[in-house]
């Protein structure tokens, strides 16, 4: 019993490290595969749904495949953002200050806070929030572009505003929560250019593609080809370093009304675009293999009863989207 135990703690220690940048990308696209194969073959559900459906428009998944993102209908109808507001109106919520955490209302946050976030707990409860977690159609797409069963790896919420401080996802990066992932986000606000608009580099993503955008672009430059290999693998990136490496007609930004969302794979570079001004509200959901390793106690996942969000209905219940909710709702 030791012996597993040992080996269960090593092998956690082993994963973690490989994502966090141990393996280069096309290690670790590859193992992506390798890991929802093995999922798809091994994971049995006790209803229909044993495999991949085939209820989801293909261009969806397609164009995820090609160029990284897709928009998506709305999720979320104007009334619904109301009652969101509603809803969350006397929620606390997380913020710090030069490295000092505190937490308040929205109309008492000090105005030099850059992001603040809520509290899972009251996202997992919130009715509007549960329905997006548990839509199968939205689990049945990242099933079909991940290769397996989806598992929700992380459900947020957060505000962000303009400050001096440059948060660490208003860098460009590639998110290490898993080898394979895909984020949906919904903006809970209208969003332009300047204030907090989502950017990605679309064919940034996949090995494969980077590999055929490096070859034409370096094509007569071994050194400078080599120099950008090296520069895929750091984590966070600069803003002129993705304009030298990449055209600008690649690199898209994504505004929208409320209510707009897409579906992004983001292990290609990204960022939130620091604020000029106002402000942004967004919802934002992973979908990933494996349930993502916490960094902290914080961050460790706390169930919620489904009976306890309010309006809970289990009529859409099947196996597997149970299976998708499972780090976050028990019956
Ligand atoms: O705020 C944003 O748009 C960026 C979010 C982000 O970088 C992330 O979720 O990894």
């Amino acid at each position: 019993m030791m012996a597993i135990n040992e080996l269960d703690s090593i092998c956690r220690q082993l994963y973690f490290h490989l994502l966090k940048g141990r393996l280069r990308k096309r290690t670790r696209d590859d193992l992506g595969i390798s890991i929802a194969n093995l999922l798809e073959s091994s994971i049995q559900f006790t209803d229909s749904n044993n495999f991949i459906t085939d209820d989801v428009d293909h261009t969806i998944i397609e164009l995820i495949k090609e160029r990284g993102y897709v928009y998506l209908e709305n999720l979320l109808s104007d009334e619904d953002i109301e009652a969101l507001k509603t809803y969350f109106h006397f929620k606390q919520l997380e913020y710090s200050i030069k490295g000092e955490k505190s937490h308040g209302l929205f109309h008492k946050i000090p105005k030099e806070v850059g992001s603040a976030y809520y509290s899972q707990t009251d996202i997992q409860l919130c009715p509007i929030f549960y329905k997006i977690a548990h839509n199968p159609w939205l689990i049945s797409i990242a099933e079909n572009y991940l290769g397996a069963p989806p598992t929700i790896g992380t459900i947020a919420s957060w505000w962000t505003f303009q400050s001096e401080e440059v948060s660490v996802n208003q860098l460009f990066h590639h998110d290490r929560d898993d080898f394979r992932a895909l984020k949906l986000f919904v903006y809970l606000t209208d969003v332009d250019e300047n204030n907090g608009a989502h950017v990605y580099v679309e064919k940034s993503h996949e090995y494969d593609i980077l590999k055929r955008y490096a070859n034409s672009k370096f094509s007569d430059n071994i050194k400078l080809e080599n120099l950008f290999w090296q520069w895929v693998e750091k984590h966070r990136k600069k803003d002129v370093e993705i304009e030298t490496f990449f055209d600008k007609s690649m690199i898209k930004t994504h505004v929208g009304k409320q209510g707009t969302t897409f579906f992004e794979d983001t292990r290609g570079f990204h960022k939130g675009s620091p604020l000029l001004k106002g402000k942004r509200w967004l919802f934002q959901m992973l979908y990933t293999l494996v349930p993502v390793v916490p960094f902290s106690v914080s961050q460790e996942y706390k169930l919620v009863k489904r009976s306890d969000v309010q309006g809970y209905s289990n009529i859409l219940l099947n196996d597997k989207v149970k299976f998708s909710t499972r780090m976050y709702y028990v019956d």
